[in-house]
């Protein structure tokens, strides 16, 4: 045991001073975490039925949305596991003057990595954008996501933070005027339908993912608001920008009919009993 303040030897700080304030996870935010894990998977049930009921060659936007829901059902197992997360110092103190570390959970960015592209893949295939536009979007979205993994774990600099930061708000504009100028540009060839459904999904993602940055900075950023709160805040947006985003595209895409995205024969048809792979069977 150590011993008690006030009986340390000189020169030993007292242990007072190691004090920290912890702002945690409680049982209402892991309960919240199970349920919106619950949604997940039950949204990943509903995709597979949906996508049961069409024809193979035009199930391109049943597999995008498939792959965003098990990854976001994936991430949110992780985290109601209590895993994905760590502690990071906060910039402000306790009202006893003591340092505060804070729970991030870092699980979700890994999901923003793989998921928020895979969300504009869908709405650039929608539109027809041209290949090299359809990459750099993808990318700078790619970085933004990374940019503000690292703001959220940077604790050693609050003005690097917020660098970070403003970096990734950069790379966030930078997919914002791509979906309003080139995607806008590329589905106004297409017809009045597929039109109508690009302008309802790109405001979704315009209005739903400009409350990321928002929670962010009021959470990792200020800790003006607790980690149940930042759960909670961030699930009901995954919830609109995965599911129902996903099910709008999904439903409204599969009523228009004509123009449907038809995948090429080889991608869905098997390639062929002579070859393993490349090489041919005789070889
Ligand atoms: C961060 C912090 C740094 C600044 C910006 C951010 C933007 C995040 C966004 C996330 C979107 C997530 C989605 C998840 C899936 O459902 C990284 C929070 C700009 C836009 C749509």
């Amino acid at each position: 045991l150590p011993p008690p303040p006030g009986h340390l030897p000189p020169g030993i700080p007292s242990l007072a001073q190691f004090h920290v304030h912890r702002e945690h996870i409680t049982h209402v935010g892991m309960r919240a975490l199970w349920v919106f894990f619950a949604f997940f998977t039950l949204a990943v049930v509903v995709t597979l039925i949906m996508a049961k009921r069409v024809e193979r060659k035009l199930r391109l936007f049943h597999l995008v949305t498939g792959i965003i829901l098990v990854t976001a059902h994936a991430s949110y197992l992780v985290m109601a596991c209590g895993m994905g997360v760590t502690w990071v110092r906060s910039f402000k103190h306790a009202a006893d003057g003591a340092p505060v570390i804070r729970q991030v959970f870092y699980a979700r960015y890994i999901d923003w990595a793989i998921t928020t592209p895979l969300l504009l893949l869908d709405l650039a295939l929608l539109a027809g954008m041209p290949t090299i536009q359809i990459v750099t979007i993808l990318f700078a979205d790619l970085v933004m996501v990374l940019m503000g993994l690292f703001a959220g774990l940077q604790d050693s600099s609050e003005r690097s933070r917020w660098f970070l930061y403003a970096i990734s708000c950069a790379f966030y504009l930078y997919v914002l005027f791509g979906i309003v100028g080139a995607g806008r540009k590329a589905a106004s060839l297409q017809s009045s339908s597929v039109k109508r459904i690009y302008n309802v999904t790109s405001g979704m993602i315009i209005v739903l993912w400009t409350g990321y940055p928002i929670i962010f900075a009021l959470t990792e950023g200020k800790g003006r608001i607790s980690v149940d709160a930042e759960v909670i805040c961030y699930g009901i947006l995954d919830v609109l920008a995965k599911i129902v985003f996903g099910f709008y595209l999904l439903s409204a895409h599969s009523h228009s009919e004509g123009d449907s995205v038809v995948l090429p024969e080889s991608w869905t048809e098997p390639r062929g009993s002579l070859r393993y792979g490349a090489i041919a069977s005789d070889d």
